[in-house]
């Protein structure tokens, strides 16, 4: 892309009405523009983040063998009339009445209509276990929407349902659902440690949720600083193993990590006081099991050779809008984003130091078209703008990596590449500098973004 052709409404002051670092730096870098209390519309930086994030959500949830799909987001009030949560949801449902007076809502989550879909279409247990998930957006009204995305009304999430036929099957696909949130996590440069939590209008008690530390979170949390020591890395996992998957739950899980509903102050005391932590934390995700609650209530039955037995189930959400939020909590600096190399909008950045100058205009459109055909994706400041100007505004957007190129370096041969998260720079011949960026994200194999 070029900059000269592209819309990226930078704000060159700080917006009043931001309190927090992302919500100032979404706002200032133009990626995204409010339209209502908690309700956002995404500019097109902010849009290629969300994109970018929800692929690697897609790429890892299809990885452990999770099906895509795709509900609406309008839902009829009857459904949730049959679980009993159509009340119990209070005034955060956003309740609309049709031109035939009948009662519908925005959707908040969509347990009771994956339960519809699967009691109308599934009735052996041959056809279990059963995993499908969507990326969608969500409506809640929130009573004290704040801090930009990070808590909006609508909003964007993954949320994925399990069925199976045993309590033990739906606790495997519980396994294999923190699994696989770690290493979506890690792919995104964060680190979000799963940690007992309360069920909440979803239900059921046994769940976790993934929290990113960061001072500005809205969760108190308490944990042993031990945790922060693992990473799931690189490892190969099969995600249909039982024994696999149980493995990595116990490391991950057996250290104490509570979020404050669940805290309990003696088993905390238990840790060696060293490694004792009262943080706070950025909610991410949250996995349940909760059993029969819905296809009890709903009717979800499988035939089995024994007879009818309702479904196991369990739900699990990733909050895709909120991460962009928690990305840029947990990597900034005070001239703006660094975003991690999974997750950027455009691979790297070229800034002409000297727009008009023959030279400098010929190194940029090679570097541009070299890099466009490796299959990168970078952002060109093409503008007649003076260097200090360019520089701002790449430091804002954060790219990770920077390629200045100015008459004077030109003239050796050679062009700068930038780091910006250690600020360090070298000088290399152009085609170097391709190759140095072609390397590193070898490594970062991101989906297409838009
Ligand atoms: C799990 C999927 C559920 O709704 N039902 C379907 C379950 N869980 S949850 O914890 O309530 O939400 C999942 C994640 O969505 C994000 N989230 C939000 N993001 C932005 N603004 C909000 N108002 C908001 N509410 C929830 C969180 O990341 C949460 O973990």
């Amino acid at each position: 892309m070029r900059l000269s052709r592209y819309f990226l409404p930078v704000l060159k002051e700080n917006p009043s009405e931001a309190q927090i670092v992302s919500h100032r730096y979404m706002l200032r870098a133009g990626m995204i523009k409010q339209s209502a209390a908690g309700i956002y519309s995404w500019l097109p930086l902010g849009f290629k983040v969300l994109k970018k994030i929800e692929g690697i959500v897609h790429e890892e949830q299809m990885r452990a063998g999770h099906i895509p799909m795709l509900m609406s987001t309008m839902q009829p009030a009857d459904l949730w009339r049959e679980s009993g949560r159509y009340d119990d949801y209070g005034q955060e449902m956003l309740r609309i009445k049709d031109r035939h007076d009948r009662d519908m809502l925005f959707g908040p989550t969509n347990e009771e209509m994956i339960t519809d879909i699967f009691r109308n279409h599934v009735s052996s247990y041959k056809d279990l276990p059963l995993t499908m998930y969507q990326v969608q957006w969500k409506f809640r009204d929130e009573i004290r929407p704040r801090f930009g995305v990070m808590r909006g009304r609508e909003f964007y999430m993954k949320d994925g349902y399990n069925f199976d036929l045993s309590k033990e099957d739906a606790l495997h696909a519980y396994n294999r659902h923190l699994v696989s949130y770690l290493r979506t996590y890690e792919r995104m440069g964060l680190q979000a440690i799963p940690m007992r939590a309360d069920g909440g209008p979803i239900g059921g008690d046994y769940t976790h949720e993934f929290l990113v530390l960061a001072e500005t979170g809205e969760s108190e949390v308490f944990y042993d600083s031990a945790v922060t020591d693992l990473t799931f890395g690189d490892r190969e996992i099969d995600y249909d193993s039982v024994e696999q998957c149980q493995g990595v739950l116990e490391e991950f899980t057996s250290k104490y990590a509570r979020t404050d509903e669940t805290h309990d102050e003696a088993l905390f005391n238990e840790i060696p006081e060293d490694r004792r932590r009262v943080a706070r934390g950025i909610e991410v995700g949250q996995i349940f099991y909760f059993g029969t609650k819905y296809s009890e209530a709903m009717g979800a039955k499988v035939q089995t050779p024994d007879g009818e037995v309702p479904v196991h189930m369990g739900s699990h959400g990733i909050g895709v809008s909120r991460l962009l939020g928690a990305i840029i909590e947990a990597s900034h600096d005070d001239k703006g984003i660094i975003w991690p190399e999974g997750v950027t909008p455009f691979h790297c950045g070229i800034v002409n130091l000297k727009q008009g100058d023959e030279a400098a205009d010929g190194a940029c459109e090679d570097l541009y078209k070299a890099l466009v055909a490796a299959g990168l994706d970078p952002l060109y400041d093409d503008r007649n703008e003076r260097a200090g100007g360019k520089f701002a505004t790449m430091d804002l957007i954060g790219l990770p990596w920077r390629i200045t190129v100015g008459p004077r370096g030109l003239k050796n041969g050679v062009v700068e590449l930038t780091s910006r998260r250690t600020g360090e720079s070298e000088e290399l011949a152009p085609e170097a500098a391709v190759a140095k960026i072609i390397e590193i994200y070898a490594n970062h194999r991101t989906p297409q973004g838009f």
